[in-house]
């Protein structure tokens, strides 16, 4: 799309396993499940032994890139994993797996866990959606799995997907693979996706950038800011 559209800016982030080419006209900032049970002490995760530490540390980074994409005027999407109140979207499998003493729907220390409409189902405040971003709510690990995100896209004329967000080795990778299955060139910077995990943290980002960029290319949020204001 960009090679035939005179106006077309391709800017280059250093990436590996190579740099990075996009028209940011054409390119998204996918926030991924940056949701209050997910990175907030007393929530979800915390509640199921993780520490959390490992996951806000991505939050001041993400809260950088997204306002440097905002100040260009870019489009920038936000997702949630969640369920309907009436868990009629919640396969039972995923419902009964890990058997935990607290699941999905079940009361928590911020509402019913992943329930929509309940507060620990929210984006932390510091990453708050704006009016008009695209808030896109998913059953699924995937965000392309049973919602309307890849019609979003190429109705906006999307091809290049910036990914950040969590669980660098769940959420964000399905979405990575997702998208590369539908056409999607996506970067991922390693300092805005976040695992509960370190070990996770780096297997996930060296899955996605091995063998010449299976499923899409890593870097760092400052080079991505760097090329935008160098834009
Ligand atoms: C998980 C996610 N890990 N957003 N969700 O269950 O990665």
């Amino acid at each position: 799309m960009s090679g035939q559209d005179p106006t077309a800016n391709r800017l280059e982030i250093p990436a590996e396993p190579y740099p990075f080419v996009f028209d940011p006209k054409h390119t998204a900032l996918l926030i991924i499940d940056m949701q209050r049970d997910f990175l907030e002490p007393g929530g979800f995760g915390e509640a199921l032994g993780n520490d959390v530490s490992q996951l806000r540390a991505a939050i001041e980074p993400i809260r950088r890139l997204l306002a440097a994409w905002r100040a260009a005027g870019l489009l920038a999407i936000h997702t949630r994993e969640g369920h309907r109140p009436d868990l009629s979207d919640l396969p039972p499998a995923k419902k009964i797996r890990g058997k935990s003493a607290i699941g999905i729907g079940d009361p928590g220390p911020m509402g019913r866990i992943l329930i929509r409409g309940e507060p620990g189902h929210d984006i932390v405040p510091e990453l708050y959606p704006w009016p008009g971003e695209p808030v896109v709510d998913k059953p699924g690990k995937g965000a392309f799995f049973a919602t309307d995100l890849h019609a979003i896209l190429s109705n906006a004329g999307m091809n290049r997907l910036i990914v950040a967000g969590v669980t660098t080795e769940v959420c964000v990778n399905t979405t990575v693979r997702e998208a590369n299955d539908r056409g999607y060139d996506c970067f991922v910077p390693a300092d805005c996706v976040g695992s509960y995990f370190p070990e996770f943290q780096e297997m996930g980002l060296k899955m996605i950038k091995a063998q010449g960029g299976i499923f899409g290319w890593v870097g760092q949020s400052a080079d991505a800011i760097a090329a935008l204001e160098r834009a």
